[in-house]
């Protein structure tokens, strides 16, 4: 059989939403018209409910006028909520301090609540490469401290809510040297600050329409089905090639997906979507006009409705550009589960094999 972890296939065919999803008829709730500072873009947004409140953290990125890259600057910023919709947005960024300095262009921040703290994990872009990492917010204002920083080349870090079997839990994104594609690993640690026993969590041959890379999305949920992770999948097809500000001859597609982990044992895949949950379809999904890349759907954030615990809340990019809200019945995104396994067990199928047993 053809190995299946090389070489994916390139053309994955037209995508669509899950005809359940629903979009929030004032999408986006969160655009750079809502932001009390110089911003381009406000996108990829962190949300969770802590003390009461809707609270988010999206990424802002500032371009000149002619959008010419690279940024001028990159950042996260901080609001609150009481109806997950109108957001009271701080005056400034985030500011997450380390070792008596301030981290530059902290993006793509999710927010974890963890035994009554509120967490970030966040990628930054330093002159080194990109590095992920965990911070604890003071409890007042936009100061976080840093509990730990990842080393090169990741992203998409993403905090479990509660520890698992005693130790607390976090996927992480690497890259990859030899090319794509790119999966979500998972480590452990007894006190948020060393990790280790990493392995695979997902692969991206796990995920039928995906063939660059995945990431973790959302902090997992847990479900009395086990803990639901909603992540992005790429595929990139040359066909789909356009030129959109990002880049000329953008050639991806990012669509979200869901997936269940065992409750008691998180590492195990137990059912996954085949097909996408959201695809880049509405008008200010899509259309480059206004976007900086075509095609992206990038959740990091995804709640239990506290008002209706039967409903999930998913909050996504749209375009690297705008900041959105999907929700969807539980029950209908378990009718959309299917029972799966990770074709690897553990990462160690042999490299470059073109004809793989199976095992
Ligand atoms: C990823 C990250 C995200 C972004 C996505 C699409 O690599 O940089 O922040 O939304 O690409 O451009």
């Amino acid at each position: 059989m053809r190995n299946p972890f090389f070489d994916l296939p390139a053309d994955k065919g037209e995508l669509h939403s899950n005809p359940c999803l629903h979009r929030y008829e004032g999408n986006p709730v969160l655009t750079k018209n809502d932001v009390p500072y110089p911003a381009s873009y406000v996108f990829n947004a962190g949300v969770n409910f802590y003390h009461g409140r809707f609270v988010i953290a999206p990424r802002v990125d500032l371009f000149n006028e002619n959008l010419d890259r690279p940024a001028l600057k990159m950042g996260t910023g901080m609001g609150w909520s009481d109806d997950g919709i109108h957001w009271e947005m701080e005056p400034e960024l985030m500011r997450v301090h380390y070792k008596g300095k301030l981290l530059p262009w902290v993006v793509d921040s999710r927010l974890t609540v963890l035994e009554d703290g509120l967490y970030l994990s966040f990628c930054f872009e330093n002159q080194h490469s990109e590095r992920p990492g965990i911070a604890k917010w003071r409890g007042t204002g936009v100061d976080f401290d840093v509990v730990c920083l990842g080393i090169p080349q990741q992203r998409n870090m993403v905090l479990f809510p509660e520890k698992v079997n005693g130790m607390y839990m976090r996927l992480e994104r690497p890259s990859n040297q030899y090319g794509d594609p790119f999966h979500i690993w998972y480590a452990v640690s007894p006190d948020l600050e060393f990790w280790g026993r990493q392995e695979l969590f997902l692969g991206c041959e796990d995920v039928p329409w995906a063939n660059k890379k995945i990431g973790a999305g959302a902090p997992p949920v847990k479900t009395d089905r086990g803990w639901l992770l909603i992540f992005h999948a790429v595929d990139a097809d040359p066909a789909r090639a356009v030129d959109v500000p990002a880049r000329k001859g953008w050639d991806r597609r990012y669509a979200c997906g869901a997936a269940l982990f065992d409750k008691d044992d998180p590492t195990k895949l137990i059912a996954i979507t085949k097909k996408p949950l959201i695809v880049a379809e509405a008008p200010y999904e899509t259309g480059y006009k206004g976007l900086f890349v075509e095609n992206t759907i990038f959740p990091e954030g995804a709640l239990l409705d506290p008002r209706d615990p039967e409903t999930l809340m998913i909050y996504y990019g749209a375009g690297d550009a705008n900041t959105c809200l999907a929700t969807i019945k539980l029950q209908d995104l378990f009718n959309s589960l299917t029972p799966a396994k990770r074709m690897a067990q553990y990462a160690i199928v042999p490299f470059r094999v073109e004809e793989w047993d199976g095992e």
